[in-house]
């Protein structure tokens, strides 16, 4: 189990992976924007430092913090944003489908809920196959009520399949407020279908560490899944266009309490001082290398566009897709 350090080290990187990302959004290296993860970072630690590297995970459109906890290379991940060709995914993911089966990350998922039924699927065919391997899944509150959510719930209770289900509760589903789209409880969705369910202080990496650690011995054990709610709140944009459109839905009044609660300062004050300079020190260094790998890439060559559509190598003929 890692200790204080190694949990704020994961904080660190995330939140100044996510900052340089945000610049090079607005330097235009990054086309299209981010979904920022700044704020909820004690999720991803504290999840994936429950988990073996064996074990997988799969993401959301606002899942570099999961990537990176996971144990996926930073410079590959700061490239794959750049839509480089040495990226996890040669550039053709980018923010929001990076994959690295080398380290279980099976991939982040654009389509609101749709990670879910994906890492049930992987939990049962993991237990089919005899291993203890578990699944562990991220989605927001804005997915709690979608329909292949409360799908992967039923199966995954009634095969009791190893997946811990891990919702990101940050209050809000783009400009939507959670209370004003979903009825009744989140953890009452899974105690609906017999799941354990439990409420999460999503700004502690150590509490959810905790609570993270229950769920995957349990799924570990045989015992199936669990759902986690973790509160937090998402400290920038919902996404980086907010930056130019500056859309108007939370009070500063609102955005300067949920940031008072910062992941990074709760970790940091259990690290003694030379050893979080250390590991700062060690941070900006990683990072500022990864962007420099990432800028020094070159761009995926157009004539290999149509590569890697498929797993097993089949060739769409150009001009057909
Ligand atoms: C099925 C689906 N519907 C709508 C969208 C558009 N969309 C992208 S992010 C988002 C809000 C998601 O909110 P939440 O799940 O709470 O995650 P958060 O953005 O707060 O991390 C929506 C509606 C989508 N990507 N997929």
């Amino acid at each position: 189990m890692p200790d204080s350090a190694a949990l704020y080290r994961t904080v660190r990187l995330i939140r100044r992976f996510e900052e340089r990302a945000v610049e090079l959004v607005r330097a235009k290296q990054i086309f299209g924007g981010i979904h920022p993860y700044t704020g909820q970072e004690a999720i991803a630690a504290g999840t994936c430092a429950a988990l073996r590297r064996d074990d997988v995970i799969t993401s959301t459109h606002r899942g570099h913090g999961h990537v990176l906890a996971k144990g996926a290379d930073p410079a590959r991940m700061m490239a794959e944003l750049l839509g480089r060709a040495t990226g996890l995914n040669r550039g053709r993911g980018g923010s929001m489908h990076a994959a690295d089966f080398s380290a279980g990350i099976l991939g982040a998922n654009a389509i609101v809920g749709a990670a879910a039924p994906i890492a049930t699927g992987a939990a049962w065919a993991a237990r089919r196959a005899g291993s203890d391997r578990v699944a562990l899944t991220y989605f927001g509150d804005g997915a709690v009520s979608q329909g292949v959510v409360l799908e992967a719930f039923n199966l995954a209770a009634l095969w009791t399949a190893p997946v811990i289900f891990v919702c990101e509760n940050n209050g809000w589903a783009t400009t939507t407020r959670t209370e004003d789209s979903v009825a009744g409880t989140i953890t009452g969705r899974a105690e609906a279908f017999g799941i354990p369910a439990a409420r999460v202080d999503g700004m502690d990496p150590e509490a959810v560490l905790a609570a993270a650690a229950e769920a995957v011995a349990r799924a570990r054990g045989g015992f199936g899944p669990t759902l986690l709610e973790c509160v937090t709140y998402r400290f920038d944009a919902h996404h980086t266009w907010e930056h130019t459109a500056r859309p108007r839905y939370r009070s500063p009044e609102e955005v300067e309490q949920g940031r008072s609660r910062d992941p990074l300062e709760i970790q940091g004050a259990r690290v003694p001082v030379a050893t979080r300079a250390r590991i700062d020190t060690e941070i900006e260094e990683l990072v500022e290398a990864a962007v420099r790998f990432a800028l020094d890439a070159p761009l995926p060559d157009p004539a290999t566009a149509l590569d890697h559509l498929y797993a097993d190598g089949t060739r769409v003929r150009a001009g057909v897709a």
